[in-house]
């Protein structure tokens, strides 16, 4: 039985001025499009449509949230990578998910997910190293696992420890396949932790799985060394430090 099973649909939000103002705590799934993202939350909430899945990359626009109660959400984010027009692009970047990953204070962490067949694209570790400056921990899900032999999942685990170990944040790293249900009990646990709430042992599932920590944590940064600030216009400035997933 699913920890998050009373996960459900709450809003869509597409300016930043319709944020949830009860939110506690959240945590956010990102990654290049058609990784896995919303076919994770649905996993994770023991759920078939909960978020909508797609083999048509690009199908989640804007940022989704699911209400787990106590002011306490997931938020689907729209995939990076995927070619639509750069200007829009650019102006969902700037004006919705830049400033939302940089200065929503109720983020807690970033579920990185990343495709286990093709893990740290540039534009990943440019998430990567720009979300980091916030201080707040990733943990990256090596999706659709299933269709790795046990030999690659292994060596692709180590390569991408090995990889996050230098960026100097707080990461954790793990196999996850939707298909299979496999990496389940391992990511709750993260998301448990991050979003301070109980974890029922479940003796079945077995609580044994630790996510694998690499790194320290970072300090955050101050709020003008970050790269992208949105201003009450909206608008919002490239960064200076870290290059951006769409710059
Ligand atoms: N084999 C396999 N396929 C998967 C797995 N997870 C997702 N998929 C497939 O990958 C495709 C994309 O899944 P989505 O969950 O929609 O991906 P997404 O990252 O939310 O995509 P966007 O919203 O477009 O960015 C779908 O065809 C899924 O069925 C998995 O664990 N194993
Ligand atoms: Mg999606």
């Amino acid at each position: 039985m699913s920890l998050f099973k009373h996960a459900a649909f709450h809003t869509t939000v597409a300016n930043l001025s319709d944020l949830p103002a009860d939110s506690v705590s959240e945590v956010a799934f990102a990654g290049r499009s058609n990784v896995g993202k919303s076919s994770a939350i649905n996993t994770l909430a023991d759920h078939t449509r909960l978020a909508f899945v797609s083999k048509t990359p690009g199908r989640t626009q804007y940022l989704n949230y699911f209400q787990l109660g106590d002011g306490k959400y997931w938020v689907d984010l729209p995939g990076y990578g995927f070619a639509k027009a750069p200007a829009e692009i650019r102006d969902q970047w700037e004006n919705l998910l830049a400033p939302y990953l940089m200065q929503r204070s109720p983020l807690v962490g970033l579920v990185l997910i990343m495709d286990s067949r093709h893990p740290l694209t540039e534009l990943d570790v440019q998430m990567i190293n720009w979300f980091a400056q916030t201080g707040k921990p990733i943990h990256v899900l090596l999706s659709k696992a299933d269709k790795l032999a046990r030999s690659e999942q292994a060596r692709v685990m180590r390569e991408v420890k090995a990889a996050l170990a230098g960026l100097g944040s707080r990461f954790s790293v793990q196999l996850f396949s939707s298909l299979k249900h496999t990496g389940i009990e391992e990511a709750e646990k993260v998301l448990c932790e991050w979003l301070g709430m109980t974890m029922v042992p479940d003796e079945k599932a077995g609580q044994s799985a630790k996510p694998e920590v690499a790194g320290k944590v970072a300090r955050p940064r101050k709020r003008n060394a970050i790269g992208w600030s949105a201003r009450s216009t909206g608008k919002a400035k490239p960064a200076q430090k870290q290059k951006s997933p769409v710059s």
